[in-house]
């Protein structure tokens, strides 16, 4: 499941911009979504840039008053490889995703990729979601595979974490170490199978509503080791009133699915 890590690794950074290391996968657009992230957006992005120089770059900003929106024009404007999507307001992390998904595929990206622009999602550690995806159909970015971890966290916060994904497996019955992880990559045809229009999700729980879809749908998922930073600048969005309303969501599809899989059992209808 886990990419080794090995020379061949760093080469797609340290290579000139010419060469397409993954061009066998298509144009990969990383979506960045942002909410005041004013002094975030241009380290992230130049790190992306460097990390996989063939990577594209989009910017999803939900009209930050911190003024994020105009730092990712000017990085537009000097590099034809950075995009922004401007939306009217702050809809949540899910919408913004799925605006972004959208402008990826009308472009024609093969792969998408969801990267957090606070500095908790390592761009240097991109190419192993990519690799992996040569051989999947969505890989996650996991902080609970052998390999993977956490740093500067708060005991309270990774128990909550941990907690949540445990929940997670035994509601769902997804056999995910990380389902509620937000580092991830996406096949194009895995984003159209999913039924993107049909994900209400806004909030915490759209990660997992995205992976439950693609397992659900028969799609390989595969889980990478990757190190989760937590965030040096800038404020948190996440509030403990989200995690509970999460919790409550994933229990009822939960609930709902059990019901339904009951029923097919009895009708002998395969769910
Ligand atoms: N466009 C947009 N981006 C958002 C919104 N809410 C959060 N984000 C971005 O989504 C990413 C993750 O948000 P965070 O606030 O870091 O939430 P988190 O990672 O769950 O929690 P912490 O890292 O503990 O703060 C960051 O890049 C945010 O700027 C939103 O409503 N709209
Ligand atoms: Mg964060």
């Amino acid at each position: 499941m886990s990419t080794p890590e090995g020379p061949s690794e760093q080469g797609a950074a340290e290579k000139g911009s010419a060469e397409q290391v993954f061009a066998d996968l298509g144009r990969i657009l990383v979506i960045v979504p942002t909410y005041n992230e004013a002094e975030n957006v241009e380290p992230i992005v130049t790190r992306i840039r460097a990390a996989v120089p063939e990577a594209h770059v989009l910017v999803a900003d939900d009209n930050s008053p911190d003024g994020t929106g105009e730092l990712a024009d000017k990085l537009a404007a000097n590099d034809d490889q950075v995009h922004v999507l401007h939306r009217l307001g702050k809809e949540g992390l899910g919408a913004a995703y799925i605006a972004g998904f959208h402008w990826g595929l009308d472009r024609g990206y093969g792969v998408l990729v969801e990267h957090d622009a606070d500095g908790s999602h390592q761009p240097e550690q991109l190419h192993r979601l990519l690799e992996a995806l040569r051989t999947a159909d969505l890989v996650l970015g996991s902080r609970y595979v052998k390999g993977g971890e956490v740093q500067n966290w708060p005991k309270s916060r990774e128990i909550l974490s941990r907690g949540g994904n445990i929940y997670t497996r035994l509601a769902l019955g997804v056999p995910l170490q990380d389902a509620t992880g937000g580092y991830r990559a996406f096949r194009r045809e895995t984003l159209e199978g999913l039924g993107l229009d049909q994900v209400a999700s806004a909030g915490y729980c759209f990660q997992v509503d995205l992976a439950w879809r693609a397992i659900k749908a028969g799609f390989r998922v595969v889980e990478v080791p990757i190190t989760f930073v937590e965030r040096e600048r800038g404020q948190s969005k996440m509030s403990q009133s989200i995690v509970i309303e999460a919790m409550a969501r994933v229990g009822r599809w939960g609930l709902a699915y059990r019901a339904q899989q009951l029923r097919g059992l009895v009708t002998g209808k395969k769910v």
